[in-house]
């Protein structure tokens, strides 16, 4: 980036510097038939610290999207061969919402009813050819600026703020729709419900500072005792769900397991090296083709037997 003076442009290269220092240089996609045109706008988009694709028209665009999911914005020209902006638009909007992808339009078809055509099918801006560096640079970073703020709110409203687990609310959000996908392929999945025990007494012994730190570990203990693709939640106060993708019941009570006796080997370390040792009871289901609150229902009733036939145990 050139300084050329001006308050304005301090406050433009501290929002730049900004960005680099929370490290989120995005990747974005630049399409435009004319090579001239595709590397002047590479080089510009590069200069604000992007890590840039320049590609010659829409259906070459769509593969290298389709190779790099991550990317967060598309800056497309309208006419081109093969695919045009238009058709590019469309196409990734099947997959994409605005929140997730930004695409903005730069054209030289100067008329009103082509910028409204392309924000009707879902471009979040579009500027005509030629326009000035200054203002491409700066509605660019609006749009990267607005889908890092998007990011942050849903990020908030889908994870618990003590353990930066899922929170109930994303649970059910993102499970109804897997389980209706995993019940027509009969994918076979494991619902378990995790409870402390005798979470009060850790609380009335150590105060409740040390409670929030026994829930913060084991939380730590269920997300690297699963695989990737496993989802674990925060319930509520010391209690956890988790849902084992794809797996047999064999497995998942491999899984469970090792994670109930890892909670009991691992205390949690607090001041003067006194160590606070806890353990889980875990309730599990296997899914059948019921609802999802038959599954989670069922496991909790297997909670239910593991905490009255003496804690520290997984009933399946
Ligand atoms: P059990 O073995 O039967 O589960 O006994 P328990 O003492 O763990 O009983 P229960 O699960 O009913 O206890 C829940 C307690 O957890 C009650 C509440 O004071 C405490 N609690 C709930 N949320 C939090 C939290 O966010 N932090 C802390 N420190 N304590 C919490
Ligand atoms: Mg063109
Ligand atoms: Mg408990
Ligand atoms: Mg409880």
């Amino acid at each position: 980036y050139v300084y050329k003076g001006g308050i304005n442009d301090i406050n433009y290269i501290i929002s730049i510097i900004k960005r680099l220092l929370k490290n989120r240089t995005h990747k974005v996609m630049v399409v435009d038939d004319s090579s001239v045109f595709r590397n002047q706008i590479k080089k510009m988009v590069e200069n604000l610290f992007f890590q840039v694709f320049a590609l010659a028209h829409g259906e070459e665009a769509l593969l290298i999207l389709e190779q790099n999911p991550d990317i967060k914005m598309i800056i497309t020209d309208y006419n081109m061969p093969v695919m045009d902006g238009l058709q590019l638009t469309e196409e990734v909007r099947k997959t994409y919402d605005k929140n997730q992808l930004s695409i903005f339009v730069l054209s030289s078809v100067d008329s009103p009813e082509v910028s409204a055509m392309f924000l009707k099918r879902g471009a979040n801006d579009f500027i005509n050819k030629p326009f000035s560096k200054e203002e491409f640079s700066c509605r660019l970073n609006n749009a990267i600026e607005a889908l890092e703020n998007i990011e942050t709110i849903t990020n908030y409203a889908s994870r618990d703020f003590l353990t930066g687990l899922y929170n109930r609310r994303y649970f059910f959000n993102t499970i109804e729709p897997y389980f209706s996908n995993a019940v027509d392929s009969e994918e076979e999945f494991v619902v378990a419900m995790v409870d402390i025990d005798h979470f009060k007494k850790i609380n009335d012994t150590y105060g409740h500072d040390v409670g929030d730190k026994a829930i913060i570990h084991l939380s730590e203990i269920l997300r690297s005792g699963v695989q990737h693709q496993d989802v674990v939640a925060r319930f509520g106060g010391e209690e956890f769900c988790i849902v084992l993708k794809n797996t047999t019941r064999e497995n998942a009570i491999g899984v469970l397991e090792r994670i109930r006796q890892q909670v009991s080997l691992s205390p949690l370390m607090i001041a003067n090296q006194s160590e606070v040792s806890f353990t889980i009871s875990i309730g599990a289901a296997l899914e059948h083709e019921d609802t999802l609150t038959d599954t989670i229902n069922e496991a909790d009733a297997k909670l239910y037997q593991a905490k009255s036939t003496g804690r520290n145990k997984v009933v399946f």
